[in-house]
């Protein structure tokens, strides 16, 4: 009997050290984020499990579309998204957002005020800046002899199965209707379903629609000219020095993506610490040079190299961005958006 008794007692002991070193036992919260792919520095997050000793489960997306039906439909709950200034715009007004209490986010001093109090959450209720740019033409200068300075270039045949699009509704949408001279955030019907044809017509000169793969493929030369979000140009003229970006002189779209709640969440006061933890100026500058993205952040600009700071992709002025647009949500024309879309895609 004795000696039972001291066998279950080494054999709890035995479990209690299994569990405590495999952090079963232990309570450590988790947190949920959903960004965009490459769009962090991953010793970042890194950074933030060992200082706040949490776990952060991390799990990326593509488009803004995408993102909206996986937080729509629920199943992980997340407690960080990164979704841009239409789509802000849109989960607010669908009650998907939690308001954020801004007293718990103290670096929002160090966001530059043009971030802030934009349409789409007036009063950053909702939401806090990560990252801006423009979207537009990265070509390589040895593929490509004509001048790049309009949209009309990614449907000169000549280069037929070199032109790379973006896989992304909005933004492809947008590049056809700014070629016609229509406004992006077109309501008009007669206009968007030029734009669609236009973009059927374009179809059999593009090489692929691209989302992340866009780097790898402009880098090892494999495609001549390509739609780009600006962030992603920084990091790919860095890699190889024949590329260079052009905003279309048509115009084109000023984007930003900001950091929020959704609803569902279990852990709203860790969601806020992460949020300000990535508005810490060193922390910003770090996601800002590891990704190409343009910072919100201006305290993060004095960790920042030269290079990037100076870059007049990642920072025009005014006048080298020209004339811009910024998505607003469709509304009740969303369903026209996705329509025109799935018929493009369809195509072959
Ligand atoms: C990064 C995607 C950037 C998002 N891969 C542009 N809004």
């Amino acid at each position: 009997m004795k000696r039972s008794i001291k066998y279950f007692l080494s054999i709890g002991l035995i479990m209690i050290i299994g569990l405590l070193s495999t952090g079963c036992g232990s309570n450590k919260a988790t947190l949920n984020v959903y960004n965009w792919g490459d769009y962090i520095d991953p010793d970042v997050i890194k950074e933030f499990e060992k200082e706040f000793n949490v776990k952060v489960n991390y799990n990326t997306f593509a488009t803004n579309e995408d993102m909206y039906v996986s937080i729509k439909k629920g199943g992980t709950s997340y407690d960080v998204a990164f979704p841009s200034d239409y789509m802000i715009e849109r989960m607010i007004d669908e009650g998907l957002l939690e308001k954020i209490n801004k007293e718990k986010i103290p670096n929002l001093s160090n966001i530059e005020d043009r971030f802030l109090d934009l349409d789409f959450d007036p009063n950053n209720e909702y939401s806090v800046p990560y990252m801006w740019g423009t979207v537009g033409i990265i070509y390589n200068k040895n593929l490509v002899d004509d001048v790049v300075d309009s949209w009309n270039i990614l449907w000169n045949e000549k280069y037929s199965g070199q032109i790379l699009m973006l896989d992304s509704q909005r933004d492809s949408i947008a590049v056809a209707l700014k070629k016609l001279g229509y406004s992006m955030n077109s309501r008009d019907r007669k206009e968007l379903e030029e734009a669609k044809e236009e973009l059927i017509k374009q179809k059999p000169l593009v090489y692929a629609y691209v989302g992340d793969e866009v780097k790898d493929l402009m880098v090892g030369e494999e495609a001549a000219l390509a739609v780009v979000w600006s962030g992603d140009a920084v990091a790919m003229i860095r890699e190889n020095e024949n590329l260079e970006y052009v905003i279309p002189k048509e115009g084109t779209n000023l984007w930003f993506d900001n950091m929020v709640i959704p609803k569902g969440g279990k852990n709203k006061e860790l969601a806020e610490e992460f949020i300000n933890f990535m508005n810490r100026p060193e922390i910003a500058a770090r996601n800002t040079d590891y990704i190409g993205y343009s910072t919100t952040n201006y305290k993060a600009l004095e960790y920042l190299p030269e290079d990037i700071v100076n870059s007049k992709v990642a920072y025009p002025a005014d006048e080298e961005i020209g004339e811009v647009e910024i998505f607003k949500d469709p509304k009740d024309f969303l369903k026209v958006y996705d329509e025109i879309w799935l018929e493009i895609k369809a195509q072959r």
